[in-house]
């Protein structure tokens, strides 16, 4: 377990097993399958540039955790797609400092019948239907946690429906939470956030759809918020109620548990496990994942260090790692053909980050999304290694700068030591 108090996920990605002798067997296996496949000479298999839903490595709280439920108590708490709803309301929020409550001519609530059902919400779709590719990372475990094909409707269209809003400076959400206010899980965007998105981003939407079908009640179903440019805590699952408040502070979950709320993805790579032991006399693949976070990527690149007995070991930013010859790995390309990689029915052009004449990606990888990477380390003599990777952005940064901070999200420039016997 790491400082945070998660588990760092295990190779299958599914949700830690919460046994660690189950999870040591589970690493044990993938480690004695993974050094098969290196003996062999051959590379890892690759990551899907998809993750299926079930394979998403979750993060969530709640006793019972809300994915869980089943049966009556899954109907009261509104999680079928007959049962969901959302409520937008005015929060009354005032203080010394704010006079003025937020307003919005019209609200969407479960007393007056109004909360927006899931027909509702689709039929929006219809006309502003959002189709995007984000990689899902937690701010506090440094292996991502899944990519996916998120699909749905624009928060600022929902908040349309609100009529003209008055004081609104931030917009709080929560999803379910077991009725119990100290398991609420929750965060918030500015108003300008939610309503205003840049050329070439996506906007924040509600997904009721990932990766061709309904979004399953493990992922968050059926309905989620996907802030693309955020780490995975401001994607709140299972969403019910959106509250437009003229506070200015942010009221994350993950503020107040001393985390940055405002730091978007970072760009990083991340080394898949692999083995530590290697036959001579063969080429050793490495092979990992990178995100393109905010400040989008130039390049992966990998440094091999030999070690040699006695010499003491690299820091960060010592001589030896400020003197390290640092080569370019190889990135995942965009496919030619995107049809066996996107759901059927989907083509790229309807898309959010792909031309929509061309049906190409404006940017690679993707914003906010995740490729893989490998490098081929060949002629390696009998000794011991350490592998590094690092990104570097497209302002020439390399991690872990320019956010050398964990708070912001975990970017640690990541080894693997081996031995060539
Ligand atoms: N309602 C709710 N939403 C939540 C969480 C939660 O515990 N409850 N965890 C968040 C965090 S911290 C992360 S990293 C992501 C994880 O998404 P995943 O489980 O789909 O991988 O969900 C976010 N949304
Ligand atoms: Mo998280």
């Amino acid at each position: 377990m790491n400082s945070s108090g998660h588990h760092p996920p295990h190779q299958s990605r599914r949700q830690f097993a919460g046994h660690a002798a189950l999870a040591a067997a589970a690493t044990a296996l993938s480690a004695a399958a993974s050094a098969q496949v290196r003996a062999a000479g051959q590379p890892p298999a690759p990551h899907p540039f998809l993750t299926p839903d079930d394979e998403f490595y979750d993060v969530s709280r709640g006793k019972p955790k809300p994915h869980t439920l089943n049966g009556e108590a899954l109907i009261r708490a509104r999680l079928t797609p007959e049962t969901w709803r959302l409520e937008v309301v005015a929060d009354s929020f005032t203080s010394e400092e704010v006079k003025e409550p937020a307003s919005a001519a019209k609200q969407l609530t479960l007393v007056d019948g109004t909360a927006l059902d899931l027909p509702a919400l689709m039929e929006l779709g219809r006309k502003h239907s959002v189709r995007y590719v984000k990689a899902m990372q937690c701010l506090n475990i440094a292996e991502p946690l899944g990519q996916g094909l998120w699909e749905g409707v624009p928060l600022r269209e929902v908040l349309r429906l609100c009529g003209t809003l008055r004081n609104v400076r931030r917009v709080y959400y929560n999803g379910f939470h077991n009725d119990d206010p100290s398991q609420i899980f929750q965060s918030s965007l500015s108003y300008t956030e939610a309503m205003e998105t840049p050329p070439g981003d996506p906007p924040v939407f509600l997904a009721y759809r990932l990766n061709g079908a309904p979004l399953s009640l493990e992922r968050g179903g059926p309905v989620r918020l996907v802030v693309p440019w955020a780490h995975g805590f401001k994607s709140i699952k299972w969403l019910q109620r959106i509250s437009l408040t003229n506070n200015y502070q942010c009221n994350d979950t993950y503020a107040l548990q001393n985390n940055d709320p405002d730091a978007p993805l970072k760009t990083a790579a991340y080394i898949d496990k692999a083995a530590n032991q290697f036959p001579a006399g063969q080429s050793v693949i490495m092979t990992g994942q990178v995100i393109s976070g905010l400040s989008g990527l130039e390049r992966v690149e990998y440094w091999l260090h030999r070690v040699e007995s006695g010499v003491p070991p690299v820091m960060q930013d010592d001589s030896t790692y400020q003197a390290a010859q640092w080569l370019a790995c190889s990135l995942e390309k965009p496919p030619a053909d995107w049809s066996d990689i996107l759901p059927d029915g989907v083509a790229p052009n309807e898309v959010a980050g792909f031309d929509k004449t061309t049906g190409k990606p404006l940017s690679w990888p993707l914003r906010y999304s995740m490729i893989s990477w490998s490098a081929t380390l060949r002629n390696l003599k009998p000794g011991a290694y350490e592998f590094r990777a690092r990104a570097v952005d497209l302002n020439g940064f390399a991690q872990p700068e320019p956010r050398p901070i964990p708070k912001a999200g975990k970017n640690a420039v990541e080894v693997h030591a081996f031995e060539v016997a």
